[in-house]
């Protein structure tokens, strides 16, 4: 077996796609673990290998592939025979990944909002002004982010808007499903517009947020397919919820 490499985090979204991919694949790979709080990602011999200061990133052949959706696609590219998550017929690659690029565009950044302020904000607070500040300007990506939500986290205004781009995300997903007649986005396949869209609605479920599908009964059956499917454990190991780190986030789920 060749030699996989991949730099991911536990809880974060993007690396769960695809170490779900690689396991669906077969695919044995080395787990380096970055700690996102210590500042790993933001390492110099990390930004080498993805100069976004992210995760996740997969070494392979020499090569550093970056951003999940280009990494799905790219193991469906190398490995399309084992486990293929990505049809052949070109007019249902076109659906599949403009699902994908819906995903990355409105539900997929809107997880962040709730995320950081029900979980990661503590880890912020503790800082003086001039290292927040200075953590900010050190991110590729996430410079302007981290600056909006500061060290009191994000408003009101921000948590809505965030919370109405995740209903809109969960509406359009039942359309793809109602059309398909599921029980996958497309129909029987189970592709990587699944996966773009499994962290999502996993974490969306561990914050408390599934109520937003109480009257969309197929989307809950999507997730309990995910969640039964044969690569969700070795995926999901325990830790890689929020609920199961942040443990006041798991008080919150009882009330
Ligand atoms: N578009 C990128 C986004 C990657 C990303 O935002 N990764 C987050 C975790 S899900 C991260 O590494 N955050 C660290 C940070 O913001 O410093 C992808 O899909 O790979």
């Amino acid at each position: 077996m060749e030699n996989f490499i991949l730099y991911n985090a536990s809880q974060s979204t993007c690396s769960q796609r695809v170490r779900y991919a690689l396991h669906a694949k077969k695919i044995t790979f080395e787990d380096k673990k970055l700690d996102l709080f210590s500042g790993d990602q933001l390492a110099p011999e990390y930004l080498k290998i993805n100069p976004n200061g992210v995760v996740p990133a997969l070494v392979h052949r020499g090569e550093s592939i970056t951003d999940s959706a280009v990494i799905l696609e790219y193991l469906e590219d190398i490995f399309p025979e084992v486990f293929p998550m990505r049809p052949k017929k070109p007019e249902i690659v076109a659906r599949v990944r403009a699902m994908m690029r819906f995903v990355d565009e409105i539900p997929g950044p809107a997880i962040r909002i709730p995320s950081y302020n029900l979980a990661f904000l503590p880890h912020f607070q503790s800082m003086t002004e001039d290292e927040f500040q200075s953590l900010c300007d050190s991110k590729p990506l996430r410079r302007e982010f981290l600056m909006k939500m500061g060290r009191t986290g994000f408003s009101e205004a921000d948590m809505d808007e965030s919370l109405a781009r995740l209903k809109r995300g969960i509406v359009r997903m039942a359309e793809w499903l109602n059309y398909s007649k599921g029980p996958w986005l497309i129909g029987d396949q189970f592709t990587i517009a699944d996966l773009a869209i499994m962290p999502v609605i996993i974490r969306m479920a561990d914050i408390n947020l599934g109520y937003i599908w109480d009257k969309l009964p197929v989307i809950e059956g999507w997730l309990s397919r995910i969640q039964s499917s044969e690569n969700y454990n070795a995926t999901f190991y325990h830790g890689s919820l929020l609920t199961e780190k942040y443990p006041h986030l798991a008080n919150m789920k009882k009330v």
